[in-house]
């Protein structure tokens, strides 16, 4: 992935004893709260057309490196995530060598749609399990532990970034506007961190009718995609560069966002919608603001020539459905060679309003790599001073401030603490 500063490496099977991930590059004396990384590995948890396995499973973070006293020292920050459903694999997924005899059956009917038959042929392996269990979704979960603590750093710098399912099947929110982020309802954001609703999206009729789609799906055998929308608030202006191709934000945005599970495409703005439309009808036209600089439209998504421009970031990201499916399509036995039915896994209907929440973990990842590349930092209040000076910077000609909000309005990471610790995870 295009990090610049930051590294990130997870691993972990999905029946294995566990998932873990290091980071690395984080400024020093950042406040992470654990409860709020929780929090997040909740929010991928939830969603309606989940499997079973959700209800086995409550991921919770295991810090083992880079934290003193709820603050990070500037070392690697390394964590595990346990899967509780190890219990019921022990022997299945045995770590150690086991006889040939207490081994289980290999599984060797590909499923179209899924990494099965591209894997085994890569691995060279006999037992498509060797490939799907990396494969799964499940190896999201330390990266929304990672992007729940990219988030801290990113709202001590007064960026905040929120999602919502946007699309299911044929089901769109909000009819399909150029901005749909616009129409979401004062409040809906913190009711969907307290208690969200099961699509997780803002429409409510539309919501009926996608909750209407997944039954369908499931009553048929079948699995359904969708999109959703992620959305990051307050970045600086010129985070990213115009200057090579590999320093743009939108590669960062785009590689990362297409690397989650079954994405199939990434849009910025109104992405496609830009294709057929004459340009008076596409780019957002400027007006002076009040503080600074504004835009009269948001179809850009937030970037121009690679760099943030101190609207809002917007992206639409496309999710086919799920591979595995209870109908299975037809496939071919590896070890035969035969025509047949593909394997059948337990396994989700729709993955949407989960794959939303990685979607949030993904961008707050790239956001605050891409800030600390640009602005670096040793420590956290480096970076916020730095994120201050460039927003000062974007103060327009008649003395207003950056359209990118101020920094001194939202709450310092120091000061956090004392709340954290009285509230949540004391
Ligand atoms: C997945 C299949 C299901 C999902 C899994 C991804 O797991 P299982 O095979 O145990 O039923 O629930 O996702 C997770 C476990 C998770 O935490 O997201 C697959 O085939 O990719």
């Amino acid at each position: 992935m295009t990090l610049r500063r930051l590294r990130l490496l997870t691993a972990g099977e999905s029946h294995g004893p566990g998932l873990s991930g290091i980071l690395e590059g984080l400024p020093a004396d950042l406040r992470v709260s654990t409860a709020v990384v929780d929090q997040e590995l909740a929010r991928r948890q939830h969603g309606y057309g989940s499997g079973r396995r959700m209800q086995i499973e409550r991921d919770r973070v295991e810090w083992t490196a880079g934290l003193r006293f709820g603050r990070t020292l500037g070392s690697p920050l390394a964590f595990s995530i346990p899967n509780r459903d190890w219990a019921n694999w022990e022997e299945r997924m045995s770590v150690e060598p086991t006889a040939s005899s207490r081994r289980p059956k290999p599984i060797t009917l590909a499923r179209p749609g899924h990494a099965d038959l591209a894997g085994a042929t890569k691995y060279d392996t006999g037992d498509i399990r060797n490939v799907l269990e990396r494969a799964s979704a499940r190896s999201t979960a330390p990266r929304v532990a990672a992007g729940a603590v990219c988030r801290q750093l990113l709202e001590a710098c007064s960026v905040r970034i929120w999602s919502f399912v946007d699309q299911l099947g044929p089901v769109r929110a909000f009819g399909g506007v150029d901005e749909p982020a616009g129409l979401v309802p004062e409040g809906w954001l913190e009711q969907d961190r307290r208690a969200p609703t099961p699509l997780r999206c803002p429409d409510p009729e539309a919501e009926a009718a996608m909750m209407a789609e997944v039954d369908a799906a499931i009553g048929s055998g079948d699995s359904v995609g969708g999109s959703f929308v992620v959305v990051a608030e307050g970045m600086p202006v010129g985070i990213g560069s115009n200057a090579e191709w590999d320093r743009r934000i939108d590669t960062a945005i785009a590689a990362a966002l297409m690397g989650i599970q079954a994405v199939k495409g990434v849009e910025i703005g109104i992405g496609f919608g830009a294709v057929s439309r004459r340009g008076s009808a596409v780019h957002d036209e400027v007006e002076p603001g009040a503080p600074g600089w504004e835009r009269k439209t948001n179809r850009a998504g937030g970037t121009e020539g690679g760099m943030s421009n101190g609207a809002a970031i917007v992206a639409r990201v496309g999710v086919k459905p799920v591979a595995t499916l209870r109908k299975p399509l037809d496939s071919v036995d590896l070890a035969t060679g035969e025509v047949r039915l593909a394997h059948i896994e337990r396994s989700d209907v729709a993955i949407i309003p989960r794959a939303a929440v990685v979607g949030e973990a993904m961008l707050a990842i790239v956001l605050a790599d891409a800030l600390l590349a640009d602005l670096g930092g040793d420590t956290v209040g480096d970076v916020r001073a730095a994120v201050r000076r460039r927003r000062r910077r974007s103060e327009g000609p008649h003395g207003h401030r950056g359209a990118t909000g101020s920094l001194e309005a939202l709450p310092d990471n120091a000061a956090d603490e004392a709340t954290v610790v009285e509230g949540t995870d004391a």
